[in-house]
């Protein structure tokens, strides 16, 4: 029988993921959509058959007819909604990051403990992007030796402008790359610095774009991370990890000649001669139709797969750090609960 999901949010990610169920995942079917602008919400509802708007979101996840729920809301609420999916036992993808600051993150970790089952993932799609996935196997492998160093680009061609602050770039983008440097590592994050270079003449006044924020690893590699969220051009991620026999790159071009020029001769000046995506709905499209299909197979099972709530947990509790070190410019220690001491001795170790 499938899997009956319902949406919260109905922006960019809520209207992305209803168009996968309906085109491209098998045995879920989309049921519900909710959205505290009704308006919008009836809109997805009416593009896709058989699929019911509702205004509230927590009727969405107590109503009987919806057995899983992908929350693709703003951020600050995803406590309440993610702590009432916990409460009425159904399994939940939640988009990044899992709540605002580290202690409500805890609270979701807590309260999924206390249910006694796994219900919640978290929306980190890189892991299943088939590169990331890829390099992240090579590391692991030990072929290339020890892990050293990882660098993260991270550029989006341009964000909404309208009220938008520094911090969102620690904890809406660069909160993928700290997700990226624990899962490639396996190991936790122990120390976050961000730099602020001059800013681009792109953003806004007073919003620190690029930023530039250094990872200590707890096994003490670094990552270093440039997030430059109005680079103008295109989206463009990609992770180089340098190990003690080699280095590996994901995020580089599959397809295409690879030239660049000053002329017009390989495309347009400056270009590479293939397209640099959009953005990340484009670039990482079949990363997100991995997840959302491993999300609901797992569902299934009764099994969460992906990033945990404790892997959301970790990333928030570094970007809570990272806010703080963007304040001031100094290196953060990231304050991190004891796993074992939260989830019980033997608890999987990060990964
Ligand atoms: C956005 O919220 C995302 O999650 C994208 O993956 C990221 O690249 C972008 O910078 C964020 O604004």
């Amino acid at each position: 029988q499938d899997l009956r999901v319902g949406i919260i949010g109905v922006g960019v990610m809520g209207g992305d993921h209803a168009d996968r169920l309906a085109r491209r995942i098998g045995g879920a079917r989309l049921v519900a959509v909710a959205d505290p602008d009704e308006a919008r919400a009836r809109a997805l509802a009416a593009r896709h058959d058989g699929v019911r708007a509702v205004a509230d979101p927590l009727a969405l996840v107590a109503d009987e007819e919806v057995d899983a729920v992908i929350v693709a809301s703003p951020g600050f609420v995803h406590e309440e909604q993610v702590l009432a999916c916990i409460a009425h036992s159904k399994p939940t993808l939640c988009e990044k990051p899992l709540t605002m600051d580290s202690a409500s993150s805890l609270r979701v970790v807590e309260a999924e403990r206390d249910a006694g089952r796994p219900l919640v993932q978290v929306g980190f799609m890189r892991r299943f992007d088939p590169q990331y996935a890829e390099l992240r196997q090579l590391l692991a492998s030990g072929r290339l030796g020890r892990t050293l160093l990882l660098h993260n680009t991270h550029r989006n061609k341009s964000v909404p402008n309208a009220d938008f602050r520094s911090e969102m770039i620690v904890r809406d983008s660069l909160v993928h790359e700290v997700d990226v440097a624990r899962f490639m590592f396996g190991e936790e994050i122990v120390a976050i610095q961000v730099l602020s270079p001059a800013p681009t003449s792109h953003a806004l006044d007073g919003v620190v774009d690029p930023q530039v924020a250094v990872f200590t690893m707890a096994g003490g590699g670094l990552v270093t991370n440039e997030v430059f969220v109005n680079c103008q051009v295109g989206y463009e991620v990609r992770c180089e990890a340098v190990a003690e026999r080699g280095s590996a790159i994901a995020g580089r071009p599959q397809t295409g000649l690879y030239a660049t020029s000053v002329g017009e001769s390989a495309g347009a000046p400056g270009s590479w001669g293939g397209a640099v995506d959009p953005d990340y709905t484009v670039r990482f499209g079949l990363a997100y139709d991995r997840e959302v299909q491993a999300w609901v197979d797992a569902a299934r099972r009764g099994e969460v797969v992906g990033a945990t709530s404790w892997d959301g947990f970790a990333a928030t509790a570094v970007c809570t750090a990272g806010m703080q070190s963007l304040a001031t410019g100094e290196r953060v220690a990231v304050d991190l609960a004891d796993r074992e001491v939260v989830l019980g001795v033997g608890a999987r170790a990060a990964q």
